[in-house]
C-alpha cells in the first residue's frame, strides 16, 4: 500500500517560508549561545582601579616671585604583584604632562580634564611614573608618583 501526498504549490510556499523562519531563529539561537559563550570567556578577571590626578602647589616667596610644583596626587598607590591593575590618572593641573614608567616600559601623557588609563598585571617592586614636561626644579618639578607593588 503506497501513499501519495498531493501538495498545492501555496502550501509548498508556506512550507519554504516555515522552514526558512525555523532556520533563521536557530540561526540566531546559535549566535545568542557562542556570544554569550565569549563574554564568559571574556569576562575581567577582578581588576584593582587605582586613580591618580595631576595637581599644582604654588608659593611666593619674600621677594615676590612665585615658585610652583606639579605632583600626581596621591603621591603614591599600591597594589599587589599578580593583580591586574588599572591606573587612571585625570589632569587636573596643567596642560599636559608626558609621562614614563620606565620598569614598565610605558609612555603616555596626560591632559587636562581628560583620563588616561593604564593596565598592567602588577610586579614586585616600587615603580617610578616621572613626569617628562616636569622633571625637576627648573621645569616646576620634580614630578613624580609611586606605584608601589607588594609581594602576594
Ligand atoms: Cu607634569
Amino acid at each position: 500500500m503506497t501513499r501519495f501526498w498531493i501538495v498545492s504549490r501555496k502550501q509548498l510556499r508556506i512550507g519554504a517560508i516555515v522552514f526558512s523562519a525555523i532556520l533563521v531563529a536557530a540561526a540566531f539561537w546559535r549566535y545568542e549561545t557562542v556570544r554569550s559563550e565569549r563574554a564568559v570567556e571574556a569576562a575581567p578577571q577582578s581588576t584593582r582601579i587605582l586613580h591618580m590626578v595631576t595637581g599644582e602647589v604654588k608659593s611666593k616667596l619674600d621677594n615676590g616671585k612665585e615658585i610652583e610644583v606639579y605632583q600626581f596626587i596621591p603621591g603614591t598607590v599600591h597594589a599587589k604583584a599578580g593583580e591586574r591593575v588599572e591606573l587612571r590618572i585625570r589632569g587636573i593641573n596643567g596642560k599636559k604632562h608626558d609621562f614614563e614608567i620606565e620598569s614598565m616600559n610605558v609612555k603616555g601623557s596626560i591632559e587636562k580634564d581628560k583620563e588616561t588609563v593604564i593596565t598592567f598585571t602588577a610586579k614586585e617592586g616600587i615603580h617610578r611614573i616621572v613626569c617628562l614636561t616636569h622633571p625637576d626644579m627648573q621645569h616646576e618639578g620634580p614630578m613624580v608618583g609611586y606605584i608601589v607593588i607588594d609581594s602576594k
